[in-house]
């Protein structure tokens, strides 16, 4: 039997929400209940859970130093300080970065003040996507995440897609790194007629209505604006409109809903913010859209999946490893072709339920919590072991 880890996880972690704190949070605690110490280090203002307290997750927050003549806070340092405490007071086998900058920054700092006291801190980085296909071409960011991620003792990208782009943009990198995908927990995730005739009926969507959900930070890249392409589009529709369940916010929401209301389309659009829990929108929907530019990976289209819902998303990054064309839901390369494929979905519910069961299948198959988890807790032994 292989020994117990001594993990810590370098996370944004609520109140702060979004796929990458999701996903890390809910790796934390898998491998919790598979046995293993784990650390949450995170911002100032984090929180926990009754349920992760109980399960004898710890949580370390680094603070606000707030020295006058600073231009911001500086949390690589401040991070890096607090692992390499942490690894000198235990036997801190890894340190999983998730992100380059400022967290991987923290970590392999932190792994050099160890080296320098005689301990093996081994770093993983997980790339998300910005510090790719966004920061990873900024040239003020390039050279620093390149050498971080060189730095570190292995990386894991969240599709096949990041990792090819990664390997292209920084040569040095390669053969170092693995795709593991995002996973889903299709225990909490999973369709619910209650949920559905809940948030339907205290959003007022009538009966019949066909309900777009998305779910993002409404920055400019996630392309929510296309969205009001289809509502345009349905205007000579009569009976069985689509109404828009929009989660989350960010700077493009109020652009939206300006734009929104100057098309006298608000009816139909309801922004519904931010929401700890979004399983229950999903649920009053019937199809999920990610219209991403850029997209690493598309956390909201598997949450749709799991939910039993066809999915559409842009032909972008990690999106067609997630769906699959015609199998589960559609891909598309033209805002005109997100109209047809919405209405398709609608008019015929047989094809609609085909890509739900379809994604379910996949939710709990190539995106299952047993499999991923798996996959990163044989990279965290290959670590220690040297490999
Ligand atoms: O999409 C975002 O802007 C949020 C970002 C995050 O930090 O949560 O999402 C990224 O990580 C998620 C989890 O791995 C992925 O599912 C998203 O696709 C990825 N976002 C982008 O690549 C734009």
């Amino acid at each position: 039997m292989k020994s117990s880890l001594d993990l810590a996880y370098l996370l944004y972690c609520r109140p702060h929400l979004g796929g990458s704190g999701v996903m890390s949070l809910e790796l934390a605690k898998q491998m919790r209940r598979k046995g293993h110490n784990v650390t949450l280090i995170s911002y100032p203002g984090t929180f926990l859970s009754s349920e992760e307290q109980e399960m004898g997750i710890n949580l370390v927050q680094t603070q606000a130093i707030n020295y006058p003549c600073f231009k911001s806070e500086p949390f690589s340092e401040t991070f890096a300080s607090v692992i390499a405490n942490l690894g000198e007071e235990k036997n801190l086998n890894i340190i999983h970065a998730n992100y380059a900058i400022t967290h991987g920054l923290a970590a392999t700092t932190a792994k050099r003040i160890l080296e320098r006291k005689g301990k093996d801190l081994k770093v993983l980085v997980t790339s998300h996507g910005s510090d790719i296909h966004t920061n990873g071409h900024h040239h003020l960011l390039a050279p620093t995440i390149e050498q971080i991620l060189w730095e570190s003792d292995a990386i894991s990208f969240v599709s096949e897609s990041l990792q090819t782009e990664a390997e292209e943009l920084f040569p040095s990198i390669k053969n170092k790194g693995e795709a593991i995908y995002n996973f889903v927990d299709t225990d909490r995730f999973r369709f619910s007629e209650d949920e559905r005739r809940s948030i339907r009926s205290a959003e007022k969507i009538p009966d019949g209505a066909t309900v777009i959900y998305h779910a993002s930070n409404f920055r400019e890249l996630k392309n929510a604006q296309d969205l009001i392409s289809i509502a345009i589009n349905d205007k000579e529709e009569e009976d069985a409109r689509f109404y828009f369940l929009m989660v989350g916010d960010g700077p493009e929401k109020t652009i939206m809903e300006d734009k929104v209301r100057s098309l006298g389309l608000e009816k139909y659009f309801h922004f519904v913010g931010k929401k700890e829990n979004v399983v229950p929108y999903i649920n009053a929907s019937d199809i999920v859209v990610l219209p991403s530019k850029r997209e690493s990976f598309g956390l909201v289209l598997l949450e749709g999946m799991a939910c039993g819902r066809p999915v559409i998303g842009s032909r972008v990054g990690g999106i067609p490893e997630v769906i699959q064309d015609g199998e589960n839901g559609f891909l598309f390369s033209k805002t005109d072709e997100l109209y047809v494929f919405a209405d398709q979905i609608r008019r015929n519910t047989d094809l609609g339920k085909r890509f739900g069961e379809q994604g379910k299948l996949m939710a709990s198959s190539k995106f299952s919590v047993d499999k991923v988890v798996g996959q990163y807790e044989s990279i965290y032994y290959k670590m220690v072991a040297g490999n």
